[in-house]
């Protein structure tokens, strides 16, 4: 039984200038080809569009200006999915976008908080995205996404038409947490952000982990948004990613969560992001990725 809305809407980002390395903007095409519309038919669930977002791919003026790479495209990509994700939750459609690198997660913050006034979000990650302009070590806006979606980076989700309020620290979850820069710690705890970090998994179990998340993220909001970064996965699991990082998530860490996720009828939306086929072997991360979307959709082995 699935419990999100029946009418799916793939929103394909392929932009990967917000990464660290080229690749990701291939991540889109390479889960079509992976099986993700056959896996969503045999759901019983109804593909009532599929969507490509026209995104820049190479920089439109010299980078180097500033520190910050590529913020003009990353503004034009989020402007267009924030529309993209606004229409579809107006025309009763789950969104599911597909990245592209984890900068597009500021778009679709756009487009639900058009909607949703107070979402809850469940960020899986190896890295807290929480950076700002400022602060950032790599000038790579997607480790910025966050960051924007609560109002703190320069650019954020007030820049962008028809978004709304920022998201509230106490409604946003971590789970996979192993790559912290100084500042994203401070932030961390400064903000009072719910983390579960890999130790956190090793010491309390996946089962423990997700309710708490559902719990925190779930609790007197419109809905839970899932953001799934797949370098939140043990490189072993997902090597085609931009910014692995090793000890993650394993498979069944990973389906577990997005099972119980999807028995709450509470998940609104779901982006996974990051998958990069130029670091990939045999299509092995984008074929894991849509079995990890099928489970958050409500696929059981039995
Ligand atoms: N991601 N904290 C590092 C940075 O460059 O700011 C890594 C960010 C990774 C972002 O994986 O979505
Ligand atoms: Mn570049
Ligand atoms: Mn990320
Ligand atoms: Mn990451």
């Amino acid at each position: 039984q699935t419990s999100v809305r029946r009418n799916i809407a793939i929103i394909k980002v392929p932009f990967g200038l917000g990464g660290a390395r080229g690749g990701a903007e291939l991540g889109p095409d390479e889960l079509i080809t992976a099986g993700l519309k056959r896996e969503i038919a045999s759901l019983g669930l109804v593909l009532s569009k599929e969507v490509r977002v026209d995104c820049p791919s190479e920089p439109a003026a010299p980078i180097e200006r500033n520190r910050v790479k590529h913020l003009n495209e990353v503004r034009q990509v989020s402007q267009k999915v924030c529309s993209e994700v606004s229409g579809a939750v107006e025309e009763g459609a789950f969104p599911l976008v597909l990245g592209g690198d984890h900068s597009v997660a500021i778009g679709t913050f756009a487009g639900l908080t058009a909607h949703y006034s107070n979402l809850g979000v469940i960020w899986f990650d190896a890295h807290a995205d929480l950076n700002t302009e400022e602060r950032s070590l790599s000038g790579n806006m997607h480790g910025m996404s966050v960051a924007a979606s609560l109002g703190h980076t320069a650019f954020n989700l007030s820049h962008i038409a028809g978004a709304g309020a920022f998201i509230d620290p106490s409604n946003l979850v971590y789970i996979g947490l192993r790559d912290l820069d100084e500042y994203e710690k401070e932030q961390i705890k400064g903000l009072g952000i719910r983390a579960f970090t890999m130790h956190d998994i090793d010491r309390m179990g996946i089962k423990q982990v997700i309710e708490q998340a559902i719990a925190t993220a779930g609790k007197g909001t419109d809905g839970i948004h899932v953001s799934f970064d797949m370098d939140c996965l043990d490189p072993r699991e997902a090597p085609g990613v931009g910014t692995p990082v090793p000890g993650g998530l394993n498979y069944r860490e990973a389906h577990y969560a997005l099972e119980i996720l999807a028995s709450t009828n509470q998940v609104t939306s779901m982006e996974l992001v990051e998958v990069n086929p130029l670091f990939d072997h045999n299509r092995h991360t984008a074929r894991l990725g849509v079995e990890l979307i099928a489970s958050l959709l409500g696929k059981r082995i039995l």
